[in-house]
């Protein structure tokens, strides 16, 4: 990508709060990612994927699958091992790139999840996954604090429920009166998009953008990972994020730094070097 392609690219995603970013992982990487993480899924709830009987309120024994909003979406955390761990699948240098431009040196990844829409998945609500982080008072849009970045583990399409988005909608800061108002009632008068993109595709989204999760009409799972990365300023992580030794030993310095702000489990008892 030259610095006019980046350039472009930057301000699609201040705009409009979104950025898609074809070719990014190659066709042996999604296969991996996608057979790995099916045979995750599986083991977490027993059960086979594309059949449609997904769990739609019950909890897998480890806790690693938890049901979302609407029925038949579930949201797996992922554990830091390979090919979840990968270099070139958390930290792929195009990737990191236009986080950088984004989000300042020092940023980290705070979250490791993803999302599996069900065959017979129904509408979620309209939903951000973060406010504004100085809250409403302000009144105006801040600058971009932190993005989730989704990696779809299939083609995403109408069929198979791609995810519905409201372009720009992160710039919208609630007044008082319209706090009240679930954005589901409210997106009902704005424009909003598909995220119709094939596999190998990133999509960087500001965690204020509105969207949900729509009905998968296909007869297969539909799955993206999902990774949130921040400013290096920024204190929040979620509790389950923690790097096996092993994993950490593996990681050149770059991307140590990335999940520096996460545990270390160490298996000897001893902290890895840090
Ligand atoms: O799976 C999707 O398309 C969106 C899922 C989502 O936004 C959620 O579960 O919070």
């Amino acid at each position: 990508m030259d610095d006019e392609a980046l350039a472009t690219a930057l301000r699609t995603f201040r705009d409009s709060g979104l950025l898609i970013l074809p070719g990014v992982f190659d066709a042996d990487r999604v296969a991996t990612l996608r057979s790995a993480y099916d045979d995750l899924l599986r083991a977490e709830l027993g059960q086979d994927l594309g059949d449609g009987t997904g769990r739609e309120t019950g909890r897998d024994t480890s806790g690693r699958v938890q049901p979302t909003d609407g029925r038949k979406h579930v949201q797996m955390q992922l554990p830091l091992v390979p090919p979840f761990s990968d270099v070139e699948t958390i930290a792929h240098p195009l990737l990191l790139r236009v986080l950088t431009a984004i989000l300042g040196d020092g940023l980290h990844c705070s979250y490791y999840n993803s999302n599996t829409a069900f065959p017979g998945s129904t509408y979620q609500r309209v939903h951000r996954d973060a406010g504004p982080v100085f809250g409403a008072d302000l009144g105006v849009p801040t600058p971009t604090t932190a993005v989730v970045v989704n990696i779809p583990l299939c083609d995403f399409t109408r069929e198979n429920g791609s995810t519905e988005v409201w372009p720009a909608s992160h710039l919208i800061v609630d007044s008082v009166q319209d706090a009240g108002v679930d954005l589901t009632t409210r997106a009902q008068a704005l424009a909003s998009a598909r995220m119709d993109v094939p596999a190998g595709a990133a999509v960087i989204r500001d965690l204020r953008l509105w969207h949900r999760g729509v009905p998968n009409e296909s007869a297969g799972a539909r799955s993206m990972l999902a990774v949130v990365y921040q400013r290096a300023w920024l204190s929040w992580r979620a509790p389950s994020l923690r790097v096996p030794a092993a994993t950490w030993q593996a990681w050149p310095d770059h991307v140590r730094s990335i999940f520096s702000a996460a545990p270390v489990d160490a298996e000897d008892g001893d902290r890895p070097d840090v």
